[in-house]
């Protein structure tokens, strides 16, 4: 039985590939085509007056915060047309979508049937519109009450043997209000098991500059971009993921900024920008961003970058006092001899051969870190989800400390978040290892003694739902059993809880793959408008930049049957907690202000936080890497001294990188097209160098399956089709989640606990030369 299920984590073995279409990869991003996706994908999902409404308000001041990404909205001007983008467009048609499922869908489509639906398919289904219950051995979702929910979950994790017997996951839309009540609940139950989609996100960049520097969050601001000298982005694609930072980077660029794009793919948007925000755009006139494109192997960042170092060191040898800030090393610093010794021993054609950059290349780079001071580092999941990601991320902290590049204009650290809240939520102490300084501060306001050990994250939670140590699994967004490692397992982990809830805008896999008893439990988007005691209420997210601001939905709900999410959390609480603890939550859900007020107590930073955030542009949260100090174990900031580890392939291996098309939000697929890549209609592909491909005989468009084996376990996906790709040799990309069945579930950044999402060690086998494909365009 529980076999068979399983296979519901992973339906896809398709009899039949799509009618795949080949195009060149595009040179430039967004542009016409642009504004016309967006308005297909808004008028897919409803009238051009609720869509007109949406955009119109979407991160204004007025409006609220896009559910895309984190890339922060200009202080100052905010544009006419409205600030939002292509995949922004549509990550609100996705939500604000009018097609609603209420009971009757459910009493239609059993389990099974749904769980046949590719992800596409059912994320297309609509918004989930009230309160759903599958009971023990049901085949299809029942109506349930929403009072009968609470009793349900309350009686579930009332009875548990400790509260560590159950999980509370975060995605990272929530909203600060709704994550400062979650956590002070998961914590008053009893449990510091807060695993968040950060795990397997940014933790890696957390823990390296928590380490490197003293905080874990990035240290520039918008208006550093249009200062800046150098800016080196690497690991990601940020026309597709962070579309608004092109037009960042085009003004930088235009203000003389040298723009480095370090990627094993040449991703389009780097390359050139038509801002569809300006008339120039809309024509078609295109700008250039990148000056220069490094096409790094697979997790070759780290020899790059110590290459990068042992040269500049060498140049100051030459040249002594015109090339490191040495007045900054001395005095702010910690571990620079020690660190240049070794450095110093490295070989530099060695690491050119690590990195698969030419000497010349790096030195083309060099040449222009030499004299300029103010560089910013962008990066994103290319460099966090690896073995020795902290390392690597150390590796580049240390380029920014030789060059005195930190807590001045124009230069600094900006790991570019992904989800629009994510950084908030760990603000409010969504965190399984919490600082004690918060636990403190929740014992004197809130009058109860929070637990003091540490919790699980995400791949722990995984291992203890497996191993029976945890029973409950309770997820406020996201979509866990896609979105993780290792699918088959991770479904094996799930169908072992005696409950799973899910509070859930869209319908999704880990509806379908459940606990004994599942809730699916409905709540408002950021676009809806949230109305409490009368009132209109308004939530605060935070930014990639540390900026605080509020978001008010303007979009009648769909349904009259959904919660918001701060109020679902209070009224869980009252259900779980009775009165045991005297926490005023029937208050903080008619007035979020109250929340804020609570926050403001408790939380650092939030000073008057009810007035500020009222105020244009909301406010900055304090950041000592901004302010030029750095609170580490030291008291300055660190040189690390990173062991170079290179993955070692066999002949017949490969190192995949799983990453995003086009059309998805992670887990959810917009759409089957990854335009800027020239790949239409199918998401079952597997780019590769020719090399490889001649190597294994293996023709453009032929399907293979994909086989690791890591752990003496075979993981296979199948039917993959080949497509000829500029990617360095022995190294492959596939989209997340169709492989998330390859990523061994012990392989882990070293420190920061994340799936090694972007090094996966695989083999590739012909599965068929017969065409599984109907027809082909190529
Ligand atoms: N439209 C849209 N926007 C999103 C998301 C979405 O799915 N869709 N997701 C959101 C979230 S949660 C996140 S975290 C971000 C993700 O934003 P990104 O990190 O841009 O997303 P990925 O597609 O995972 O891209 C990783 C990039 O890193 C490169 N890369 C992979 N391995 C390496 C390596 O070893 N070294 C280097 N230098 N590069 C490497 C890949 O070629 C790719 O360009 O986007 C956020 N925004
Ligand atoms: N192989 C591989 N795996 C990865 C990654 C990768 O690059 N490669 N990336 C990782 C990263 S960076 C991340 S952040 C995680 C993402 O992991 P998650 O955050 O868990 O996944 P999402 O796909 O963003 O979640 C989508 C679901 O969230 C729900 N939802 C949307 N909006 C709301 C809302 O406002 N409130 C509530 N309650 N629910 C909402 C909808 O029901 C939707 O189905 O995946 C990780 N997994
Ligand atoms: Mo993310």
């Amino acid at each position: 039985m529980a076999d068979k299920q399983t296979k519901r984590a992973n339906p896809e073995n398709p009899e039949k590939l799509a009618d795949i279409k080949l195009k060149p990869v595009q040179k430039t991003a967004a542009g016409f085509a642009a504004v016309a996706s967006t308005a297909r994908h808004i008028l897919e999902e409803m009238n051009v007056s609720r869509g007109f409404v949406a955009l119109q308000k979407l991160n204004k001041v007025d409006g609220f915060d896009c559910p895309g990404c984190a890339w922060p909205d200009p202080d100052d001007h905010r544009s006419a047309l409205g600030e939002y983008c292509e995949n922004g467009a549509k990550a609100v048609a996705e939500e604000a979508t009018t097609k609603a499922l209420y009971a009757d869908f459910f009493a239609k489509h059993s389990v099974v049937e749904m769980a046949e639906w590719d992800d596409y398919v059912m994320g297309k289904k609509g918004r989930i519109a009230e309160p759903m219950y599958l009971p023990k051995n049901g085949t299809h979702y029942e109506t349930i009450s929403w009072d009968d929910a609470f009793k349900l979950i309350a009686t579930n994790l009332n009875s548990l043997e400790s509260p560590d017997e159950a999980v509370f996951y975060t995605s990272g839309r929530t909203s600060n209000e709704a994550a400062f009540l979650y956590q002070l609940f998961v914590r008053a139950y009893g449990t510091n098991n807060l695993p968040d989609c950060s795990n397997m996100c940014h933790e890696s960049s957390g823990v390296a500059l928590g380490e490197s520097l003293g905080i874990g969050k990035g240290s520039v601001k918008l208006e550093d971009f249009f200062e800046a000298e150098v800016i080196l982005i690497m690991g990601q694609n940020p026309g597709t993921n962070h579309p608004r930072m092109l037009s960042a980077l085009k003004k930088a660029h235009e203000k003389g900024a040298y723009i480095v794009s370090i990627n094993p793919l040449p991703e389009t948007g780097l390359t050139g920008f038509a801002d569809p925000q300006t008339i120039s755009g809309m024509l078609g006139i295109s700008a250039t961003i990148s000056s220069l494109h490094l096409p790094v192997k697979i997790n070759g960042d780290m020899p790059l970058f110590q290459a990068i170092n042992k040269l500049l060191i060498l140049e100051e040898e030459k040249a002594p006092g015109s090339i490191l800030d040495n007045g900054f090393i001395s005095d702010q610093t910690h571990g620079f001899e020690d660190y240049k010794q070794y450095v110093l021993g490295q070989d530099l054609n060695e690491l050119s051969d690590q990195c698969g950059i030419p000497l010349a290349d790096i030195i083309t780079l060099v040449d222009k870190l030499k004299h300029s001071s103010k560089i910013i580092t962008c990066w994103a999941m290319g460099l966090t989800q690896h073995k020795n990601s902290v390392d690597t991320i150390k590796e580049i902290v240390n380029l920014l400390l030789l060059k005195g590049s930190i807590g001045k204009p124009g230069a600094g650290t900006c790991p570019v978040r992904g989800h629009s809240n994510v950084q908030g939520d760990r603000t409010m102490g969504i965190y399984e290892k919490p600082w004690p300084w918060l636990l403190d501060n929740l014992a004197k306001n809130f009058h109860f003694e929070p637990p003091r050990v540490d919790g699980y994250d995400v791949v722990d939670s995984i291992e203890a739902m497996h191993k029976g140590d945890a029973k409950v699994f309770f997820a406020l967004g996201g979509n866990f059993l896609s979105a993780t490692p290792d699918t088959l397992y991770t479904a094996e982990a799930l169908l072992k809880c005696n409950l799973t809830v899910q509070v859930s805008t869209k319908l999704n896999r880990s509806h379908l793959i459940t606990g004994k008893e599942a809730l699916i439990l409905p709540v408002f988007g950021r676009s809806d408008e949230d109305i409490q005691n009368g009132e209109k209420q308004f939530v605060t997210c935070e930014n990639s930049m540390g900026v605080i601001q509020r978001s008010q939905g303007v979009l009648k709900p769909v349904s009259d049957t959904m919660l918001s999410e701060p109020a679902l959390v209070c009224r869980m609480a009252m259900a779980v907690l009775g009165d045991k603890i005297d926490i005023p939550w029937n208050a903080y859900m008619n007035d979020y202000d109250k929340i804020r007020e609570a926050i403001e107590a408790t939380i650092p930073g939030f000073d008057d936080y009810n007035t500020r955030v009222r105020q244009y542009g909301g406010f900055y949260l304090p950041n000592s890497s901004r302010e030029g100090t750095f609170p580490t174990d030291t008291a300055k900031a660190n040189f690390t001294i990173c062991p170079l580890e290179p993955i070692r392939l066999k002949p017949n291996e490969l190192l995949m990188m799983t990453i995003r098309s086009h059309d998805q939000y992670n887990t959810t697929i917009y759409g089957m097209n990854d335009r800027y890549r020239g790949i239409e209609n199918e998401r079952r592909i597997i780019l590769m160098n020719q090399a490889d491909m001649e190597k294994r005989n293996l023709k453009q468009l032929d399907v293979v399956d994909l086989y690791n084996f890591a752990d003496g376990k075979q993981r296979v996906a199948r039917k993959f089709l080949v497509i000829s790709y500029a990617i360095p040799e022995q190294c492959v990309a596939t989209y997340f989640p169709e492989t998330n069945v390859l990523v061994p579930i012990k392989s882990v950044a070293k420190k920061s606990n994340t799936p090694t999402s972007k090094s996966v060690v695989i083999e590739v086998r012909l599965n068929s030369r017969e065409s599984l494909v109907s027809s082909r365009e190529v």
